[in-house]
């Protein structure tokens, strides 16, 4: 590896979730899901827009597999909606299986490797009833495991690496305790019930998996882990630091990867939650070995105990203000703290790691058939060469996604922020690759920068 290419085999991908592309939320025998629910209720997503359509890929997944072909993508990370799989989250619905399992045949007949997620936040709504429903119920992990089982066994044989779940730091924090996601809870005390059950299904999920799935398959979890900085060295701004930390990465990699829920993380969140949830032989549950770690990226966290942004199920932390440039989305550019992340991920799990997500929220359009998106291509430059740097100090780094193949619905900003290296008009449904989509097409065949 010299210092602007990767090693052999090192894998470019891209990716997308089922939500934020698929449409058809009403055919092939789908149920509702929370994020149906969600995005239908007046005023919680931006322009009211909802994925009843998003990009139409269930029906235009060919010409999407083409596209990667045309780029050549050598692995593509996709979400399976369980709510298309399992309706009620419970009974299969073989017509979504066969969805899935043309897409992963079709894949593999173009010669790229499937990465499946089985959750990345569609959860059915049937399975989030009343108010003690979806994650805050100890029910739900043995539904997960159900829902896992079935695609092990229907596509085990042919999908090489399963992701359990999606940035669990989301579905906890963002649907529990700010509300800005489904199903739009908003206490904080919820948010750890849900992180624990998130936690519990994924520990239980893998175990099962391990025993329908061929030996040489790659399990793994994709967390969006904050890369947190503290907003200065005052003694108040280290311990709020820290504080994130705990309820934002530690709460994942501790019972994952550390034996349990630490006693600081116990005691850090004293006043917040009681930790009834948590049972004798959980944690044992959830610390199952796993063969790598997907982590998605986009900008490090500065984190204050000063007044500012609340960061989500604390009342002790606030995102502060980073300095510097910033995407449409309001987030900072700080490449080098994807090379701090990858590192210390590196040092506290040992593990092969995939950057399962990283890309640049823009609003942008088509202009004499072109969509010139320079900010883009910087972006994924700077942060190629940082992942390349955690690599030259020794971080196992084995693959690359960009988020995303296309524009898409982009959660409680619709359809206004895209990411995609292609341009979808959703009109027509026009696919238009970017600049940026050449761009990468060009470091593949490289395989450098
Ligand atoms: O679009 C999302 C994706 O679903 C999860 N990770 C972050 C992306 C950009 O916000």
């Amino acid at each position: 590896m010299n210092e602007e290419s990767f090693p052999e085999g090192f894998v470019w991908g891209v990716a997308t979730s089922a939500y934020q592309i698929e449409g058809a939320v009403a055919e092939g025998g789908r149920g509702p899901s929370i994020w149906d629910t969600f995005s239908h209720t007046p005023g919680v997503v931006d322009n009211d827009d909802t994925g009843d359509v998003a990009c139409d890929h269930y029906h235009r997944w060919r010409e999407d597999l083409d596209l990667m072909v045309d780029l050549g993508i050598a692995s593509y990370r996709f979400s399976v909606a369980w709510p298309r799989v399992m309706p009620d989250g419970r009974t299969v619905n073989q017509e979504g299986l066969d969805f899935y399992r043309r897409l992963v045949d079709g894949l593999l007949e173009r010669g790229i490797r499937p990465l499946m997620t089985l959750y990345h936040w569609d959860l059915p709504q049937s399975l989030d009833v009343g108010e003690a429903g979806g994650w805050l119920s100890r029910d739900l992990p043995d539904r997960f495991v159900d829902y896992a089982l079935v695609l092990g066994k229907e596509l085990g044989d042919r999908v090489p690496a399963i992701t359990t779940l999606n940035e669990p730091w989301c579905s906890a924090y963002l649907g529990y305790a700010s509300g800005e996601h489904a199903p739009g809870r908003t206490e904080d005390a919820l948010a750890y019930r849900a992180a624990h059950h998130l936690n519990l299904a994924h520990g239980r999920a893998v175990t099962a998996l391990r025993d329908v799935l061929p030996p040489t398959a790659d399990v793994s979890v994709a967390l969006n882990l904050l890369q947190v900085q503290a907003a200065s060295d005052r003694p108040e701004d280290v311990v709020a630091a820290q504080h994130a930390d705990l309820i934002a990465n530690r709460m994942f990699l501790d019972p994952m990867f550390g034996g349990g829920y630490s006693d600081e993380l116990r005691t850090s969140t004293a006043g917040l939650t009681d930790w009834s949830f948590l049972r004798p032989g959980d944690e044992a549950e959830i610390g199952v070995g796993l063969d790598s770690l997907g982590l998605n990226f986009y900008n490090p966290s500065r984190v204050g105990a000063g007044p500012g942004a609340p960061f989500p199920g604390t009342h002790r932390a606030f995102f502060a203000d980073i300095p510097g440039p910033r995407t449409v989305m309001g987030w900072p550019i700080v490449p080098s703290g994807l090379t701090d992340l990858l590192l210390r991920v590196h040092r506290d799990t040992g593990l092969p790691i995939r950057v399962t997500e990283n890309g640049l929220g823009a609003q942008e359009a088509v202009e004499d058939g072109v969509v010139h998106d320079t900010d883009r291509i910087d972006y994924l430059h700077s942060h190629l060469t940082a992942v390349h740097e955690a690599m030259r100090q020794g971080a196992d780094v084995r693959g690359y996604y960009v988020w995303s193949l296309l524009d898409n619905f982009e959660w409680a900003w619709g359809y206004d922020k895209r990411f995609g290296l292609v341009h979808v008009d959703f009109a027509d449904q026009r696919r238009t690759p970017k600049a940026s989509a050449h761009w990468y097409a060009d470091v593949i065949t490289r395989n450098g920068l």
